[in-house]
């Protein structure tokens, strides 16, 4: 999995969208080309009854150059033949806010700490990622177990992106909104 082919990415196996519900904190972002969210990143995951995930998540931007807001965003996810791997169409509660569809890709997760997502925006014509994003998600927000640590840095590495992320802190900026 380190050939850096999007096409070789592994997922998680056996993914259970139902145990993967539930509040994530966003601990480390890779941004992607024109960062849209900055830090205070906090995602929802919902199953509803038809069994299609949604999720809300919150985060701090800056738009139109210097106005920092807290986003509320909303998104769908499209099922496709690997349990693990949806297409996340998303939109802002604000007509002004990013809107998009991308592959949303869980690589791994134990459900009750850590999460690990990729999404690649553009494939290069050598199969590599020309414009990736990743989350590293905990369910608590003051960052990653030690336990879990040594596994989100092998798995940096086999998305060959290790050393691209950065922290992605949580002072309750969008606490109240
Ligand atoms: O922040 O630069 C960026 C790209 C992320 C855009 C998608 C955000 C809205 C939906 C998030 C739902 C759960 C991760």
């Amino acid at each position: 999995a380190q050939d850096c082919q999007v096409s070789s990415v592994q997922v998680m196996q056996n993914f259970d969208k139902t145990r993967y519900t539930g509040i994530w904190y966003a601990v480390a972002k890779k941004d992607p080309e024109g960062l849209f969210l900055i830090d205070n990143i906090v995602a929802e995951f919902i199953i509803a009854e038809d069994g299609s995930m949604t999720a809300t998540a919150k985060g701090r931007v800056i738009i139109l150059n210097n106005w920092e807001m807290c986003a509320d965003m909303l998104a769908t996810f499209e099922v496709t033949p690997d349990p693990a791997k949806f297409r996340m169409k998303y939109w802002g509660a604000a007509s002004y806010l990013q809107t998009g569809n991308d592959d949303h890709w869980v690589i791994d997760t134990d459900y009750d700490n850590y999460a690990i997502h990729y999404s690649c925006r553009l494939v290069d014509s050598d199969g590599t990622c020309l414009d990736a994003y990743s989350f590293i998600f905990s369910r608590h927000p003051t960052g990653l177990r030690p336990e879990d640590q040594r596994n989100v840095v092998q798995k940096k590495t086999d998305l060959c992106l290790l050393g691209k992320y950065r922290r992605v802190s949580h002072t309750g900026f969008c606490n109240s909104s």
